[in-house]
């Protein structure tokens, strides 16, 4: 466990639990914790131990995007570029490490996810929401566009005009309506949400890992190609998976009528 002020970072099972844990501030994302939950999220990506990963937050929120008394602060008193850097070097590495990592990524959505806090949930693979839980494209309510792959994650959840509407006319969209438009996986009691949660994680880390990789590369690869590339793209990853062991074991264990154990190998 490696225990950051702002971000804890726990590794059990094969399942990485990354949790933002600035609840007075609603988790909202200061230099610290951007520091923090970049380390957090590349060391789960990068570490072939873990199998699957779990993103929440402490407290009433999941994160309300950047804290704004910190920005206001560096809007007054530091040079432009030096403030806008943080685009460049917490939030665009952070989303997509977390949308391209080899191995699934549900967020357990807590609470309130506003401006780029939505945009980190909507980074992730699955979406397990708190019925208390709600997204705001916050962005224009401050003068902003949007950053951390909204632009690129929104459109694809819930199509074009519907990422419009978000974008333009920030407000809260509660767990409810998030889950008609396909924003949530699933809705659940409050008090369920972490043990819901953990189990979805949990059985995708004992799952066929390089397969769960090779269809998030696939879907990635279709986005920007037409259907012949990305049918010669769904051959390299098949010959990739094919060749796994979890493969020739899964189909050892179907002819003998068992259940299949994957070891993401
Ligand atoms: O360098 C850069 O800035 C670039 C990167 C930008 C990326 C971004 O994330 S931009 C978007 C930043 N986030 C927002 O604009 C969200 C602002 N917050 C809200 O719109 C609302 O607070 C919520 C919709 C999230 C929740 O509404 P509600 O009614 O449940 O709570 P509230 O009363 O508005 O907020 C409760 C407290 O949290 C309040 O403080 P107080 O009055 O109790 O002392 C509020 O100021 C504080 N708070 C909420 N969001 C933030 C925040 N404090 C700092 N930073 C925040 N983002």
């Amino acid at each position: 466990m490696t225990q950051d002020e702002h971000v804890t970072y726990v590794v059990g099972d094969a399942l990485a639990t990354i949790t933002l844990n600035r609840p007075e501030q609603l988790n909202a994302l200061d230099t610290a914790t951007k520091d923090a939950l970049r380390t957090a999220v590349e060391s789960a990506a990068g570490d072939p131990a873990v199998r699957a990963v779990l993103l929440t937050g402490t407290g009433r929120a999941f994160c309300v995007g950047q804290d704004l008394a910190e920005h206001a602060t560096a809007l007054s008193e530091r040079p432009l570029d030096e403030v806008w850097a943080t685009v460049e070097r917490h939030y665009a590495p952070t989303a997509l490490a977390l949308a391209t990592m080899p191995k699934p990524v549900v967020a357990a959505v807590n609470g309130v996810a506003a401006g780029a806090g939505a945009s980190l949930a909507l980074a992730c693979d699955l979406r397990v929401l708190s019925e208390r839980a709600g997204f705001n494209l916050a962005f224009a309510g401050i003068g902003l566009s949007c950053d951390t792959g909204a632009s690129w994650t929104l459109p694809r959840l819930v199509g074009r005009a519907t990422a419009l509407d978000l974008l333009l006319r920030p407000r809260t969209v509660d767990a409810a309506q998030a889950q008609r438009i396909g924003l949530a996986t699933s809705v659940v009691a409050h008090g369920d949400l972490l043990g819901e949660a953990t189990s979805l994680a949990r059985a995708l880390a004992a799952g066929p890992t390089l397969a769960f990789a090779g269809i998030k590369q696939a879907l990635a690869h279709s986005a920007s190609h037409d259907l012949a590339d990305s049918l010669a793209f769904e051959a390299t990853r098949m010959a990739v998976t094919g060749g796994s062991s979890d493969h020739r074991d899964a189909v050892a264990a179907f002819a003998a009528k068992q259940r299949p154990t994957f070891r993401g190998r």
